[in-house]
């Protein structure tokens, strides 16, 4: 079996060690860091991400997955630094205030990170201000989660303060979680709704263009 599938075969088995080793060896023999990154690590977790989407895998196979892509990630980032090679747009998430729920907001990280973005985890029970301030620090999008049907308020709420501040137009906000929906996204001016953690890495590159 070539490298680059052994690698992809292995971040989807979960194994991380071996995922860890065998990109060490596919840079020892000379294949290019973007090669590795684009056809082992994130080619398997756009695998995992498509069988998350369709039920066959579920919730601990793809956080098992996502520890084998950062293991791999670990050995090639220094790698990839010195190459030039760069995320290809950054991301900031966070739960919004009242709500500390972040099992879903870090699927959505891991699968972001294994889309290739730049991840900025801002943490739960965040206040509006804590999404500005990522937004500012140049965040292209502002990602909310949000698990109960009484915060999801909050999220309209960070629409609002972006408003005042002034910066609504130059992010893209895009949301989700259990409760949540494309009617109430369209309902408080949201750029985009993901249902899922694989959707949400669609969703980010459609807001994109990318
Ligand atoms: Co909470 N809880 N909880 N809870 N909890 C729910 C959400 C609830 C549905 C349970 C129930 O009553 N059946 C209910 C909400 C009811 C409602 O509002 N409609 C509920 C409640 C009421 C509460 C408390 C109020 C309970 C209490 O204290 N009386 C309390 C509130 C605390 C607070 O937040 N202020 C509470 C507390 C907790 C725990 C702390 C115990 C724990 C959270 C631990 C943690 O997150 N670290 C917890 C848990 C675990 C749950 C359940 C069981 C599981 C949630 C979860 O992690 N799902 C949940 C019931 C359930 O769903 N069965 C429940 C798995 C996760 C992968 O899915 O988060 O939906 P999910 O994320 C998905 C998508 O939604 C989407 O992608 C993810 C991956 O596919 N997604 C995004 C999520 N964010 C996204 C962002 C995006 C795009 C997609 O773009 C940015």
């Amino acid at each position: 079996m070539a490298d680059l599938q052994k690698i992809a075969d292995g971040v989807i088995k979960g194994q991380a060690e071996e995922v860890a080793k065998l990109v060490k060896k596919a840079l020892d023999e000379g294949i290019a860091p973007k090669e590795i990154l684009d056809n082992g690590l994130i080619g398997a977790m756009n695998i995992i991400g498509q069988r998350f989407k369709n039920n066959e895998v579920y919730v601990p196979e793809v956080l098992i997955a996502a520890r084998a892509m950062h293991r791999g990630m670990d050995v090639l980032k220094p790698m990839l630094v010195k190459s030039g090679i760069k995320p290809i747009a950054k991301v900031a998430v966070g739960t919004v205030k009242g709500d500390l729920h972040d099992i879903g907001k870090n699927l959505v990280i891991m699968m972001l990170q294994g889309a290739g973005f730049e991840t900025n985890d801002l943490g739960i029970d965040l206040p509006p201000e804590k999404f500005v301030e990522a937004a500012k620090k140049g965040a292209q999008i502002i990602g909310l989660s949000a698990l109960l049907t009484t915060t999801m308020p909050a999220m309209k709420k960070v629409i609002d303060v972006f408003k005042e501040v002034g910066i609504r137009d130059k992010v893209k906000i895009m949301i989700g979680g259990a409760p949540v929906t494309q009617e109430y996204a369209d309902e408080i001016g949201a750029d985009g709704y993901a249902p899922d953690a694989a959707s949400a890495v669609d969703k980010a590159k459609e807001l994109l263009n990318l």
